[in-house]
């Protein structure tokens, strides 16, 4: 290739892969807080379906930020290109999406997660009591775990999303949609976005209010709601 030496010095072949090992150690961390909380979120499901046959938790999905998506952020938000400056500014780079069944349960995970002792709270924005202009709406928690390696204990930052599975399925085509048209969405299709958000909000409140309703004939799931609550 032109413009690159046709050998590279020894010198720079161990800086090269000194980089290497600390871009492999810097993911691999993410990748360990990502299974902790994966393991969090899952006992909490479990012991629920067993003591109660019912989880709030209905689906979890996890993700490490792309390389790409990663250095585009870098660029974005003119973060200094090291690592420590990357890890402490950048608290995306490990996201864990959760989805519910209702609104209520999007709180309730929350607080089921947050108040176990190793998990501290970052920032949280609800997007839920205040949507974006776009409709966008969920549930958003930067959370620092402890993740402990052979020499040292290391803090990693984990954005959690929890929103309903209708507010999913609204912020997946939006997604898809915004993607397409790279952040230019056409107004018609903006508009009716909008008003999709619109239906998705009002169709959480039904399934909300009937669930409650049914939920007063059995007693079953109110009762597991209030007990924790009260804890
Ligand atoms: P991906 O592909 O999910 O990783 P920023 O990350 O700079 O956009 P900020 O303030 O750091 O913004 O974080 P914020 O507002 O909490 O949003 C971060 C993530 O929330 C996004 O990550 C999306 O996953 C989701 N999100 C936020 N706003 C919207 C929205 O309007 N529509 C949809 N569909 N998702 C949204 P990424 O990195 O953009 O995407």
């Amino acid at each position: 290739m032109r413009g690159l030496p046709e050998r590279i010095t020894e010198d720079a072949r161990s800086a090269l892969r000194d980089l290497q090992t600390r871009l492999v150690a810097f993911q691999l961390k993410y990748q360990f807080a990502l299974d902790q909380l994966e393991t969090k979120i899952n006992i909490l499901r479990e012991e629920f379906e067993h003591t109660h046959e019912y989880s709030p938790i209905e689906h979890v999905r996890t993700r490490l930020k792309s390389m790409d998506s990663l250095l585009a952020k870098i660029e974005r938000t003119n973060c200094p290109r090291d690592l420590d400056s990357v890890g402490e500014r950048i608290r995306d780079i490990a996201g864990v999406r959760i989805t519910c069944s209702f609104v209520a349960d999007a709180y309730w995970i929350a607080d089921m997660l947050t108040s176990q002792p190793d998990v501290t709270v970052a920032e949280v924005k609800d997007y839920i009591v205040e949507p974006k202009p776009n409709g966008y709406q969920s549930l958003h928690l930067i959370v620092q775990v402890p993740v402990y390696l052979s020499d040292r204990t290391e803090l990693v930052y984990v954005e959690v999303q929890i929103r309903t599975i209708a507010m999913d399925f609204w912020a997946s085509l939006e997604h898809k949609i915004y993607y397409k048209y790279e952040g230019e969405i056409p107004a018609r299709l903006r508009d009716e976005l909008r008003q999709a958000a619109i239906v998705a909000d009002h169709l959480d409140r039904t399934m909300a209010r009937l669930h409650d309703e049914v939920s007063h004939l059995d007693g079953r799931h109110d009762v597991v709601r209030h007990q924790r609550h009260r804890d």
